[in-house]
């Protein structure tokens, strides 16, 4: 199987039956490699039976020990492999009407043989789980991950057998005050293992990370890191870019660390020219292969600069949410789909909003020429004091700064989405900031912030967080929230700090099909309206240098319930859940190509 899946990042978090824990990646074309997707054996477990006992204590003999009963006399009263089933990967919300606004907890069971080459090691890979996913592979616990959008994995090399393994998850989307995202957002909280989970066997010794990318400013300067994990610390480490004639060696140090420094003759990757080379990594004990592209980012005052030339983002943002069939995209034909899209509206940067999308995504909008801004469901009100949300936060950010550091597509890290102002909020987002910036110094920061009016029309962005950004956003409803479409034409726009700006949300719903006066609410034409009168306002923006639209297609939101119109959906798609085009996305598509000419 030579799927894009074969080059993702692994993760892993505490392993508690291997006691270490170990970062590692299975980017590798010579990987062994065995997928877990299909059907999955499932139990719903509303009332977590299965974990607690009756006294609401941990129980031993949970679902994970997969009892059978021995004589016709023992009392089992679960069991998986006559329960229903779930597609994995996939949402359970649209697998089952009994589970459509389902939140708690449903046990998963899959059954598998592995025959393990001597001293190789064996991961078991999660692309995400939403949201907590506690892990047993045959009775016995592996770990426990948190956070629904980003992949992690456990070393399952001694407890793995020939035949007869069996695998059991529990995974919990019960929503939580102090989580990352907290209780309320505008999007489907769909639950279960969401993305691909697989074996992958490694050498004993593994090549587990490596980060390879233009430095900072530079535009033939790859620095970098190579990392190993394994008994084998000592080795000589070969990077290969055989198409720019790179062959150059490294050695590790005492912790299995190599620092990757050469200079190469290298076309860059642009949305024009979205130039990857293959790039290989040699161990003496393991090899990995990978795609990666070389650009440069930065900005200069108000400028965004792609290879050191100026360009503007024109962008749309874009849930998770798969075309046509609804709940969770997680293929790459979704990938595809969705990227086609921006493509045609004239895109060259995506905002894939709020929380990290599946890996397919970034390997995607690598292979298209199509920038990315990444972020982090830290979204409205998360509970900023609170240290173990701050960690939690830290955690999917550094999980999938991991995941995506190798793209060149991934140009923005986004901390935070519209969250309200005050001491601890600041203190959270810096922390984040800079514990991004320590983790890649190569890429932008930025954070979709809000705007206030210093008298009837003059809007002004002076967020404390922005002193800290390299890329202010900036969310606005103006003619949808906030007055009708024309209120637009009166606004002007100040900013406390030289920085470019992109206007990370605006836009208004429309059912499709729907048709109307342009004041009348829900129709296309209203919508239409709006983006005209958008586009005129915007281009008056003197240190605008992007925007992402709210939103490419209609996406489901449990705080959307007006009959006939909403049914469940958010639609401020400029294309329906059903792949139809809205009025306003040709509006948006000649304002993308008149900026082209
Ligand atoms: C916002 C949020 C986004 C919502 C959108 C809306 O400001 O950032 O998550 O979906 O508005 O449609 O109200």
């Amino acid at each position: 199987m030579k799927s894009l899946a074969l080059f993702a990042a692994l993760f892993v978090l505490v392993s508690a039956a291997q006691g270490q824990r170990v970062d590692l990646i299975a980017n590798s074309d010579a990987r062994k490699t065995m997928s877990l997707d299909g059907q999955w054996q499932t139990i719903v477990d509303p009332y977590e039976s299965g974990y607690y006992d009756y006294r609401y204590q941990p129980s031993p003999n949970g679902y994970f020990k997969n009892a059978k009963p021995k004589t016709e006399s023992d009392l089992v009263e679960y069991d998986f492999d006559s329960s229903s089933t779930l597609k994995v990967p996939g949402d359970w919300n649209t697998q089952s009407d009994q589970l459509f606004f389902y939140e708690g907890s449903v046990w998963y069971k899959k059954s598998f043989d592995y025959q393990r080459r001597p001293n190789a090691r064996v991961f078991v890979y999660f692309g995400a789980a939403n949201y907590i996913a506690d892990v047993y592979l045959n009775g016995e616990k592996l770990g426990q991950h948190e956070g629904g959008f980003t992949p992690f994995n456990f070393e399952i090399t001694n407890l793995l057998r020939d035949s007869g393994n069996f695998l059991i998850v529990k995974v919990d989307n019960k929503r939580r005050r102090d989580a990352v995202p907290t209780l309320m957002t505008d999007w489907w909280n769909y639950g279960g293992l969401t993305r691909d989970v697989k074996l992958i066997e490694t050498p004993a010794t593994l090549i587990s990370d490596y980060f390879i990318q233009l430095q900072k400013g530079s535009r033939d300067r790859v620095v970098g890191w190579v990392k190993l994990n394994g008994a084998q610390f000592s080795q000589r480490i070969i990077v290969r870019i055989p198409e720019a004639g790179v062959a150059k060696a490294f050695a590790t140090d005492a912790s299995g660390t190599a620092l990757v420094d050469l200079t190469a003759d290298l076309k860059l990757w642009s949305p024009e020219n979205a130039k990857l080379y293959d790039v290989t990594i040699e161990a003496e004990t393991d090899q990995v292969r990978d795609q990666i592209g070389f650009r440069s980012i930065e900005t200069r005052g108000t400028e965004i600069l792609l290879n050191g030339r100026p360009i503007f983002l024109r962008g749309v943002s874009i849930h998770e949410e798969a075309p046509f069939r609804g709940g969770r995209a997680y293929s790459r034909e979704d990938a595809q789909t969705l990227l086609g899209w921006a493509k045609e509206l004239g895109a060259n940067f995506v905002r894939l909003a709020h929380y990290p999308h599946n890996e397919h995504m970034v390997r995607e909008a690598d292979r298209m020429g199509i920038m990315v801004w990444s972020e982090i469901p830290v979204y409205w009100t998360i509970l900023w004091d609170n240290p173990a949300t701050l960690e939690n936060a830290r955690n999917q950010l550094s999980e999938v700064i991991a995941r995506d550091k190798n793209r060149a597509a991934v140009v923005i890290w986004s901390m935070a989405n519209e969250t309200p102002l005050g001491e601890a909020r600041l203190s959270f987002l810096r922390n984040l900031v800079g514990f991004a910036r320590s983790l890649d110094s190569t890429r932008l920061i930025s954070a979709a912030m809000e705007r206030h009016y210093v008298g009837a029309t003059t809007q002004v962005i002076d967020d404390p967080l922005g002193e800290f950004l390299d890329v202010l956003g900036c969310n606005e409803y103006v003619g949808w929230y906030d007055g009708l479409p024309d209120k637009a034409d009166r606004l002007e726009w100040r900013t406390k700090y030289e920085k470019p700006l992109i206007m990370s949300e605006f836009g208004g719903d429309a059912l499709f099909g729907k048709h109307g006066d342009v004041l009348a609410r829900w129709t296309e034409e209203y919508q239409e309206n709006l983006y005209r009168h958008q586009l005129a306002m915007l281009k008056r923006i003197p240190f605008l240098r992007g925007t992402t639209p709210w939103i490419l297609m209609d996406f489901r939101s449990p705080r959307r319930p007006l009959p006939k119109i909403q049914d469940y959906w958010n639609r401020k798609g400029l294309i329906s859940n059903r792949g139809q085009k809205k009025k306003a996305f040709y509006v948006l598509q000649r304002y993308y190509s008149d900026l082209q000419k």
